[in-house]
């Protein structure tokens, strides 16, 4: 598939993010947020939002494409598809976020072709800041190109983080935020990791990791890094994964790793 192929796949992607985030916010603005199951944990929350923004995704997407594949946070299942193309799909992440009213959540839509993200849009429903790309077609905010910072020193880096839910995987990233935060700028945690990885394609963040991220969390996200210009891994030469996930721009990136590495992350 050439580069502009992609374009539909494109539009059909932030229509039906839009059309989700409306959805979501409307439930916000209404107070009408049930929690309606747990995971991972008793805070690791979905909430009726969370499955109805997943269900419109899901029908959207499938009734204007039946061949595709679909992988979704909530439903877990995936649907092989047969057309190549797989949506991989997060209908609010900073579900947490969504719960208390932190507007930092967001609606995450990638199309994914040969295990590679080829399409990204990751919806901000509170602010409305939509970025978007295309494999090979360089990252966008609100259809203005954005660009990774030229941050390369530790001491001066701004880096986002995240923590998972279970209680063990949280000790050991305290231990490594606890050792990198007197070596760099300073931290953020912001609660959603489609909108850190976007935050580093626009250069509001110089660097990002963390460990525990599922393909739903970083597939939009991190498509929309790397056509930044960005570049996005694990540690060492290992692609992102669930078991961590680097970003940066390139003069960063090494740097950012080593550390991760120096720490044990
Ligand atoms: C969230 C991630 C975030 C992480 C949170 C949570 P969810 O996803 O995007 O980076 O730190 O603990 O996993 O659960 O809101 O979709």
């Amino acid at each position: 598939m050439s580069t502009p192929a992609y374009g539909p796949l494109l539009g059909l992607a932030e229509e039906v993010a839009r059309e989700a985030g409306a959805l979501v916010l409307r439930r916000r603005d209404e107070r009408t947020i049930t929690v309606a199951a747990t995971k991972s944990s008793p805070t690791d929350v979905v909430t009726e939002s969370d499955q109805a923004s997943e269900r419109l995704i899901r029908t959207r997407l499938l009734t204007a494409r039946p061949d595709d594949g679909f992988l979704g946070e909530e439903e877990g299942a995936s649907v092989a598809g047969s057309s190549g193309v797989v949506w991989v799909v997060d209908p609010i992440d900073g579900t947490v976020n969504y719960l208390y009213g932190i507007p930092a959540y967001a609606v995450s839509v990638a199309a994914v072709v040969d295990d590679q993200p080829v399409v990204g849009v990751v919806h901000v429903p509170a602010t409305g800041e939509t970025w978007t790309a295309q494999r090979g077609g360089g990252a966008h905010l609100d259809g203005r190109p954005v660009a990774v910072s030229d941050c390369g020193e530790l001491a001066q880096a701004l880096v986002g983080t995240g923590f998972g839910y279970a209680a063990q995987r949280r000790a050991v990233q305290a231990a490594v935020v606890a050792r990198l935060l007197p070596r760099v700028r300073d931290v953020r945690r912001m609660g959603a990791a489609s909108i850190d990885l976007c935050q580093v394609a626009t250069g509001r963040l110089d660097g990002y990791y963390e460990q525990g991220l599922a393909p739903w969390d970083r597939a939009a996200g991190g498509l929309v890094a790397v056509e930044a210009g960005a570049l996005v891994g694990g540690l060492g030469e290992a692609p992102a994964s669930e078991r961590m996930t680097v970003a940066a721009g390139p003069a960063l990136y090494p740097l950012l790793q080593e550390l991760l590495a120096e720490l044990g992350a």
